[in-house]
């Protein structure tokens, strides 16, 4: 966004996604909006704030008058004008709402530009909302993360965030920190008397409330990453074990072909599932062994590629059987995070002889074929994605950025606290606190640098 974030001109963009609909919208932004869009509806009248008029846009517009082309209707429409502040962006904002195909709403875009309006960067909308303060840095973001939701979860999380849920626990954070570091300040105004306006007792059970707030943030937040961003969950075993059964049973579908034989699988596949609310990239592979097929082998390559980029690896075991050589390689093998599954367990009464895995690893029985234990899977998949936390409510925090900063802001904290410990100033915990502030201000972005509003707002489409 070069124009440095310039709001003075008409910004125009199709706000609805490509491809052909019912309706189209095309809106504009800027304080030329209604001038703009009266001259594409030939209305020497103006529109009426909040309501919805119908109109025609013509193709000969103020700019083409004295061409010769004859006047030509180009869609009708329904134009609703929602005055300045009052509106999306706190600007004038006209929503033009033709037929929905692609080519009549490009016309209307570039017949508003010839009109004067200039075509709408990526996130140009939102980011003039942040800009009018209309909307915080989080609630902007939110705005993104609404539109890239794919799971009801991740709507749900990012609505909290737009709704301000997390700006009112940041801001509910600041003002503690605020009057901390005024209660200090004062006392500074009086050297002699050391903490006159409050005792260090006092100030270290500031700091702990401050420290177990922050701490409550930081901590929803690894849930909630993983919820935002989705992970990639690889499942791995020897053949036959009954991989892509399990694979099919997560996937709610017979994706993956499922054969008595060893080997059946040989090519990595992959399916996007929804596992809790968890965007999942699930990844079957091929069965791990010696191989002197040149196909399989290739396979067993491609799985153990897949295994290192993975967030998780479902490690498959036959539960009806004792471990043998090619399990026990693989327990060898997968050093990353990892959940050790035992499938067929309708075969078998008798528990999986269990031996040679890391401490307090236990398989967990299911059965691919009876549905038998994969509830109870998906909740331990989802837990160990995000280091170990149960479920609990929608996370607060979501986004790493916050994360970061919420981090930076308990860290600042937690030195606050040591210093007063090992007998330190005011000055010295003013410091901290005044750290800790920075830190949550870049969260909701009253302190921002323009390369970051840059990195943020580029992450949207065209036309929000
Ligand atoms: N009884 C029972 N049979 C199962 C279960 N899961 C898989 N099977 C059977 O085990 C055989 C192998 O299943 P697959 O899903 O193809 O196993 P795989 O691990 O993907 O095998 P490869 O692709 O060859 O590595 C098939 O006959 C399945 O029907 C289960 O939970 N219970
Ligand atoms: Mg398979």
């Amino acid at each position: 966004m070069d124009v440095a974030f310039s709001t003075a001109d008409t910004i125009v963009a199709v706000a609805t996604p490509p491809g052909r609909g019912g309706l189209g919208v095309v809106r504009l932004s800027g304080p030329d909006a209604t001038a703009i869009t009266q001259r594409l509806t030939h209305r020497p009248a103006r529109f009426e704030a909040r309501h919805a008029t119908l109109a025609v846009v013509h193709s000969n517009t103020s700019a083409l008058v004295d061409q010769t082309t004859a006047d030509q209707s180009v869609d009708q429409v329904v134009v609703t004008w929602f005055a300045a502040p009052h509106s999306y962006t706190g600007e004038d904002v006209v929503e033009i709402s033709g037929h929905g195909s692609p080519w009549l709403l490009q016309r209307i875009v570039d017949l508003a530009c010839l009109e004067g309006a200039r075509l709408a960067q990526p996130g140009e909308f939102t980011l003039r909302a942040y800009l009018n303060e209309r909307l915080d840095l989080v609630q902007a973001e939110a705005v993104a993360d609404l539109i890239h939701a794919v799971t009801p979860l991740q709507a749900r999380v990012a609505m909290d965030q737009l709704e301000g849920t997390l700006t009112t626990a940041v801001r509910e954070i600041e003002e503690q920190l605020f009057s901390l570091a005024a209660k200090l300040e004062a006392s500074l105004d009086f050297p002699d008397e050391g903490f006159h306006f409050i005792t260090r007792r006092e100030v270290t059970a500031d700091l702990d409330l401050l420290e177990s707030a922050l701490s409550r943030l930081v901590s929803d937040g690894r849930r909630g990453r993983v919820i935002r961003e989705g992970r990639m969950v690889v499942i791995a075993g020897r053949p036959n074990v009954g991989k892509s059964s399990l694979f099919n049973a997560l996937v709610g579908a017979s994706r993956a072909i499922v054969t008595p034989m060893a080997g059946t699988t040989r090519d990595v596949l992959t399916e996007h599932v929804d596992i809790l609310g968890v965007p999942v990239t699930l990844v079957d592979t091929a069965g791990l062994r010696e191989s002197v097929d040149a196909i399989e082998e290739e396979g067993v390559r491609r799985a153990v590629q897949a295994r290192a980029v993975a967030a998780l690896t479902l490690l498959v075991f036959d539960a009806s059987q004792p471990l043998g050589e090619d399990d026990r390689r693989l327990l060898e093998a997968v050093s990353g995070p990892r959940l050790v599954v035992g499938n067929k367990s309708d075969l078998s009464d008798a528990p999986l002889e269990w031996s040679g895995s890391r401490p307090g690893e236990v398989p967990q029985l299911v059965s691919a074929v009876t549905g038998a234990g994969l509830e109870a899977l998906r909740a331990t998949v989802v837990a160990a994605m995000a280091g170990g936390q149960v479920e609990r409510d929608t996370p607060m925090v979501s986004n790493q950025r916050h994360v970061q900063q919420l981090e930076r802001a308990l860290v600042a904290v937690e030195r606050a606290r040591k210093n007063l410990g090992e007998g330190g100033t005011e000055e010295l915990v003013l410091a901290e606190l005044g750290e800790a502030r920075d830190a949550l201000e870049a969260v909701t972005g009253r302190r921002t640098a323009d390369e970051l509003l840059e990195h943020i707002f580029s992450r949207f489409c065209i036309g929000k």
